[in-house]
């Protein structure tokens, strides 16, 4: 199933949220390579991106550079979201999806978990663009604990993740997907590249680019 021209349609906007660890960034990747295969305009985005000004500021404090007061640091990842909203939007309009690992919902659970308000750490995200499509890779801290890699960044800390995990349920709502994030990767694979073909299908028909609101 080839489709090599989709440049005239909207684009989809798909978020991948969840733990740390939990596979967000190899499916991210999967996605990337399916979509590009069935001939779609498509690019994977993450947030943070530390390749901005922002961006760096937001790396030295995630890997112990640098120390920063919990709303500096708040406010400078959802900068860092404002400042690609104006691409993200051309994008989108000009018929790109684009896979993101990571948006608004990161900002507001891990922010929270420090103690921070949450309708405090909301308010910064409000306007930014809507997804399209929530997928929530769900595991328990105890398990991505267990995976490689874990511990060499800031929030890498089980108890910390206990905390995340509490407000990601808080902040899910009905339209997120949710994907057991320790299936065999295959299996997680499956299910994804289903629900963001239907969803990429979907905004073609000409569902409208819309603003971010968190209840
Ligand atoms: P990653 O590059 O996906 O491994 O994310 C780096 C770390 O930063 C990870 O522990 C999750 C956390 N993080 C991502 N986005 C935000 C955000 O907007 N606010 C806060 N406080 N933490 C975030």
């Amino acid at each position: 199933m080839e489709n090599n021209n989709h440049s005239a349609a909207r684009g989809a906007l798909i978020v991948l949220e969840g733990l740390d660890r939990s596979g967000k960034t190899s499916q991210s990747s999967k996605l990337l390579s399916y979509l590009e295969g069935l001939g779609y305009p498509v690019e994977s985005w993450r947030f943070p991106d530390r390749e901005t000004a922002v961006g760096k500021m937001i790396s030295s404090y995630l890997t112990n550079q640098s120390q920063l007061d919990d709303r500096t640091i708040h406010l400078l990842f959802s900068a860092n979201r404002w400042e690609k909203r104006s691409l993200m939007e051309a994008k989108l309009k000009s018929g790109t999806s684009l896979i993101v690992d990571r948006y608004s919902y990161s900002g507001v659970a891990f922010s929270s978990a420090k103690g921070l308000d949450i309708d405090w750490c909301k308010a910064p995200e409000m306007g930014l663009l809507a997804p399209d499509l929530v997928v929530y890779l769900d595991i328990l801290p105890e398990k991505a604990a267990e995976r490689g890699g874990y511990g060499g960044e800031r929030y890498e800390q089980l108890e910390f993740q206990k905390n995340v995990a509490q407000y990601y349920k808080m902040l899910s709502d009905a339209s997120w997907k949710t994907v057991n994030a320790c299936l065999p990767m295959e299996d997680i694979e499956k299910q994804l590249k289903e629900m963001v073909l239907d969803c990429v299908m979907s905004c073609q028909k000409g569902k409208p680019v819309s603003q971010l609101w968190l209840s």
